[in-house]
């Protein structure tokens, strides 16, 4: 009965590269639209943490800047949803697809997202707000060469996805150039259209 919610369950995706400002804006919009949100990289981070036979070796990956099986991430997202799946409104996929095979096969085992959310910022931005950041996140991956190889696997990997959701009319695009409560008022925009 849960698999049967989720395949009814509305769905967004955000992308955007590393230090786009995807987390940030995800925050934002549970505040105000009430959605599940729920972050690849966190799911990540938590399995890391929890020492499984698997944290080590996905800690490596994720400290290279590279991206980790697609198999481990879905599953992690899917377990997350059909967690939430009763109390849900709605989920916000933070950090997923990175590369056009995830988003297809999410679509065949999850469903198809309403739109795709893409937190746009240039690389120097990135980087500067990576390396700010840091400064006190303790995260393996946030130091100067981790983002640099983030950065490289987000125009390699992730840049195509644009484009896959972009040719279906789903890509809604937003300017993260600017300071987060600006950029959220755009967002606003876009999101309440898609939940009337
Ligand atoms: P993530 O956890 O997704 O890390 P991220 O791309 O850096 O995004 P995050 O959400 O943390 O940062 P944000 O832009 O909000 O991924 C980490 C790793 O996990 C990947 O490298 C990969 O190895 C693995 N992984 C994750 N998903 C995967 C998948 N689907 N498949 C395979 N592997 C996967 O913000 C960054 C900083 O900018 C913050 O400090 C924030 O305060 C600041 N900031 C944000 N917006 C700002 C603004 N407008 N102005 C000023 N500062 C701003």
């Amino acid at each position: 009965e849960k698999l049967k919610k989720l395949e009814e369950a509305k769905i967004i995706f955000v992308v955007g590269g590393p230090g786009s400002g995807k987390g940030t804006q995800c925050e934002k919009i549970v505040q105000k639209f009430g959605f599940t949100h729920l972050s690849s990289g966190d799911l990540l981070r938590d399995e890391v943490k929890s020492g499984s036979d698997m944290g080590d070796a996905l800690n490596q990956m994720m400290q290279k800047g590279e991206l980790v099986p697609n198999e481990i991430v879905l599953d992690l997202i899917k377990e997350a949803m059909l967690d939430k799946v009763d109390e849900s409104n709605g989920f916000l996929i933070d950090g997923y697809p990175r590369k056009v095979e995830q988003g297809l096969e999410f679509e065949k085992k999850i469903g198809e997202p309403e739109i795709v959310l893409f937190v746009d910022a240039s690389d120097d931005t990135m980087k500067e707000r990576l390396l700010k950041r840091g400064e006190t996140s303790g995260r393996v991956d946030d130091n100067e060469q981790s983002i640099l190889n983030r950065i490289d696997t987000f125009h390699k990997a992730t840049e195509p996805v644009i484009d896959h959701y972009d040719k279906q009319n789903k890509l809604r695009k937003v300017d993260s150039e600017r300071a987060p409560d600006l950029v959220f008022e755009d967002i606003e925009k876009i999101l309440n259209d898609v939940t009337i």
